[in-house]
C-alpha cells in the first residue's frame, strides 16, 4: 500500500531536521521509502510571528496498520526534539502527517485521513504533486485540480 507523509519543521535547523525524518522514515521497519520530493520553503500558515518552514512529501510502501505507522511517525517527531505543548498552530521542530494512506478514508481519535487540511496546504499539494501528478483522492478528486485552486502563496523549492 502506497501512503503519503508530509514533513513539516521551522525551529533547530530545519533543513536538517527535514533530512533527518527522510532517513529515519527510510529506517523504519516494514516501510519502503519509495520517492521524497525536493524540500520546499513555505511562508507560516496561522500566526506570522514564526519562522518560514520546510516542507516536504514522501511516498513509502508499507504493510503497516495507519495507527502503527502513526506510532513510528510520533517516534520519529519525539527522536527529533519534539515536545507536545499546546501549540497546535505554533513552531515545531518536526511534524509527520500521514497525508494519504493507500485509497482509504480513516475517521477515529488519533486520524484524519486524507489529511483534513491538505486541499487548501500549498505546502502539502505542490510536494505531493512533484512526486505523484497522477494522484487521485479517495473521493475521485485529482490532484492536479486541486493544484489549479491553491495559490502557491511564495513557495519555492530549496534543493532539487
Ligand atoms: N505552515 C507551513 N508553511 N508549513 C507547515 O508545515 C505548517 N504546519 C503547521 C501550521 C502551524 C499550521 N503552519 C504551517 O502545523
Amino acid at each position: 500500500m502506497i501512503s503519503y507523509i508530509g514533513i513539516g519543521s521551522n525551529q533547530k535547523d530545519p533543513i536538517k531536521q527535514a533530512q533527518q525524518a527522510i532517513d529515519a522514515i527510510r529506517c523504519l521497519a516494514n516501510v519502503e521509502l519509495i520517492k521524497c520530493s525536493s524540500l520546499y520553503c513555505s511562508a507560516p500558515m496561522g500566526p506570522q510571528d514564526q519562522p518560514d518552514y520546510i516542507n516536504a512529501v514522501v511516498a513509502i510502501e508499507t504493510q503497516l496498520h495507519a495507527e502503527a505507522l502513526l506510532d513510528a511517525l510520533q517516534t520519529i517527531e519525539q527522536n527529533q526534539g519534539r515536545v507536545r505543548k499546546d501549540n497546535r498552530w505554533g513552531p515545531r521542530t518536526l511534524d509527520l502527517d500521514i497525508i494519504l494512506f493507500d485509497n482509504q478514508e480513516i475517521n477515529n481519535e488519533r486520524l484524519t485521513i486524507p489529511h483534513y487540511g491538505m486541499h487548501e496546504r500549498e505546502f502539502v499539494l505542490y510536494p505531493l504533486f512533484e512526486i505523484s501528478p497522477e494522484l487521485t483522492l479517495p473521493n475521485g478528486t485529482h490532484l492536479s485540480h486541486l493544484i489549479t485552486l491553491c495559490d502557491k502563496n511564495g513557495l519555492t523549492i530549496i534543493s532539487e
